[in-house]
């Protein structure tokens, strides 16, 4: 089936040049047949909706042709609609953006549309979808009312100060802003769950040369996407894979083993590693188990409280303990499988518990954080003038 959306004056014109009858009631599906305005011949036959403005989701008449589905009446179809002098395809985002510009949603809600059509994953989909339902909107909608509110009560103090105002007016105003302060900080304090949701959560592995990065990647994608080999120094250039974690977008990227390299392609390579070390999210650190329990001082550098430590080659291992790292590491062997189910439950389990979108709405872009950030600033502003 083939869905036609004529939105704008025109759309009542299209039942003149291309179904002829008389227009249906509005939100009613008809059957009708469809014409082509050139010709008069027939192209399909196919509901018909006609949704009369402003209740529609652009605000303006809108028209829907419901028609088969086939590559040949598609064609005649838009062939016929393009005929009608000023019908012509709509952009990318068009329908959203004169739902936006008709005051029919909210920019946040049009965010929420546009971050529906990318989502990829099931938590991308559910926070898209709260954002297009108006759940950022209605927040920020009750601050902005608080606000203008507070301000006009301030503003009534100011202008007739000599007359009969309640005295507790400033108390009130302060303790609410007080409050707005309060709100709006725990707002902010969301880790960057939903942008990083929007983007997906950044997991590199790290370690030595030959430690067994490249041959967990491809365990994790299911597929043979790096190149594994015992030469030492194998990969250079940073290799990503998306995955989807219960829901939760995460990009993981293998990278070049670090350690004091000489040649100038390799040096290159661990400087990337450094710099996808340091954009991550999660650092995925991989020991050798053929060089256990030596830990190079580069590989200790690296660990952080977002590092999960996995010792490879458990089949080649003979202790776990090591003295110079603190954590233990869980023994894995890319090799044999062995500890790699428990490994990707345990991290599937830390991703959920990091980036659960949670029961309110999350802050999804830079401009987001920018406006509720400089609200916050003006706010504490207004407490310090109250303690001059
Ligand atoms: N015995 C054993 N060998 C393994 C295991 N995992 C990987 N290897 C071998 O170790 C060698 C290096 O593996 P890679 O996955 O290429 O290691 P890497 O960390 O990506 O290495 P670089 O790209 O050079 O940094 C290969 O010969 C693998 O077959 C394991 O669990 N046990
Ligand atoms: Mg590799």
């Amino acid at each position: 089936m083939s869905v036609f959306r004529i939105s704008g004056q025109l759309a009542s014109y299209i039942y003149k040049h291309l179904i002829h009858g008389k227009r249906s009631l509005p939100r009613i599906a008809s059957v009708r047949w469809l014409h082509d305005p050139e010709t008069g011949k027939r192209i399909d036959r196919g509901i018909v909706l006609w949704l009369p403005g402003p209740k529609t989701f652009t605000g303006e008449d809108i028209v829907e042709l419901h028609t088969h589905g086939g590559r040949s009446v598609r064609e005649a179809m838009i062939n016929a609609l393009n005929f009608i002098n000023g019908v012509r395809l709509a952009e990318p985002g068009e329908f959203s953006a004169r739902a936006f510009i008709n005051g029919k949603v909210d920019l946040t809600e049009a965010e929420g549309i546009a971050d529906l059509i990318s989502a990829e994953t099931e938590a991308q989909r559910l926070q898209a979808l709260r954002q297009m339902s108006g759940g950022l909107k209605e927040l920020y909608e009750t601050w902005r009312v608080k606000l203008i509110k507070l301000s006009a009560y301030l503003e009534a103090e100011m202008d007739f100060s000599d007359e009969a105002l309640p005295s507790n007016i400033n108390e009130s105003v302060y303790s609410n802003i007080r409050e707005l302060v309060s709100d709006i900080e725990i707002h902010l304090l969301d880790k960057n769950r939903g942008q990083k949701i929007r983007h997906g959560i950044q997991i590199a592995l790290l370690g030595a040369p030959n430690a067994g990065k490249s041959s967990l990647l491809n365990i994790l994608a299911k597929k043979d996407v790096a190149i594994v080999s015992d030469i030492s120094g194998t990969t250079r250039d940073v290799v990503k894979i998306n995955l989807d974690l219960e829901g939760i977008p995460v990009s993981v990227s293998d990278t070049a083993g670090i350690h004091s390299a000489s040649g100038k392609i390799e040096k290159e390579g661990i400087k990337r590693s450094y710099i996808e070390s340091k954009s991550s999210d999660i650092r995925i650190i991989i020991l050798d188990g053929e060089t256990w329990p030596e830990v190079p001082s580069e590989i200790i550098d690296l660990i952080n409280d977002d590092s999960i430590l996995l010792l490879n080659k458990s089949d080649l291992v003979k202790i776990s303990s090591s003295n110079v790292i603190k954590q233990q590491p869980k023994v894995i062997s890319c090799l044999k499988g062995i500890g790699i189910s428990e490994f990707t439950k345990e991290l599937t389990e830390m991703v959920k518990n990091r980036y659960d979108i949670g029961e309110n709405p999350l802050i999804t872009r830079e401009r987001h954080r920018k406006a509720a950030s400089d609200c916050l600033e003006a706010l504490k502003r207004s407490l310090k003038v109250d303690q001059i």
